[in-house]
């Protein structure tokens, strides 16, 4: 992981014109960049049946590890080890980030995710690529409701015109962080067809920007 930060130039200037005192409304944007070269950088790995109360009707023992069998760049990825078995459930990875304020931040997340499905399915059909933000981590995913997870974006199908490869996917939103100055931010895999083997999507180099 990587932090690049700046202070706005504007803001910058007023403060040193004005004192110490404008310095603190300046506006800070910070980027942190994740290429999981060295594990999973912060990011915590669960599913619905990892946290919380069973959604599924079913258990489908999806799982996350580090690995080396795919990277966009580097070596390493995390692999999302997805299982349809009951066309149902959530795999995710979430990080908390200290904004250094409780007022409302612009959170950008983009991320790629190696998919092996096509357009039209592929193998065990495709899934759906979700990005959730918020003051708090989900500790207890609700779901499926209205073909999607509460509180979670959807970011689009897993599958491509192009067929197996790097896709990346982008978020915006705007967080209220908590009263420690915290928001927290995940990425996920929703199953969405129904299949009963391991099917792997691999997440690499994932940006977030605040500011
Ligand atoms: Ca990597």
């Amino acid at each position: 992981m990587s932090l690049r930060t700046f202070i706005t130039a504007g803001a910058a200037a007023v403060g040193l014109l004005m004192g110490t005192a404008a310095v603190a409304d300046a506006t800070t944007t910070a980027t942190y960049d994740f290429g999981y070269e060295s594990g999973f950088e912060g990011w915590v790995a669960q599913t619905d049946e990892t946290t919380g109360t069973q959604d599924c009707p079913v258990r489908h023992n999806s799982t996350i590890v580090h690995s080396t069998d795919k990277a966009r760049t580097g070596t390493h990825s995390l692999d999302f080890q997805t299982n349809g078995v009951s066309d149902c459930g959530l795999v995710y990875v979430q990080r908390q980030f200290q904004v250094g304020t409780t007022s409302p931040v612009q959170l950008d997340l983009s991320f790629w995710l190696w998919s092996p499905d096509t357009t039209g399915g592929g193998t065990g059909g495709k899934n759906r690529a979700l990005a959730y933000s918020g003051a708090d981590c989900v500790t207890d995913p609700e779901g499926p409701v209205g073909g999607n997870w509460q509180g979670f974006t959807d970011l689009g199908y897993t599958g491509h015109e192009g067929g197996p490869g790097w896709y990346q996917y982008s978020y915006r939103a705007t967080v209220t962080p908590d009263s420690s100055g915290r928001i927290c931010v995940a990425q996920a895999v929703m199953i969405a067809s129904t299949y009963t083997i391991f099917k792997s999507y691999y997440l690499d180099d994932t940006t977030v920007t605040v500011s």
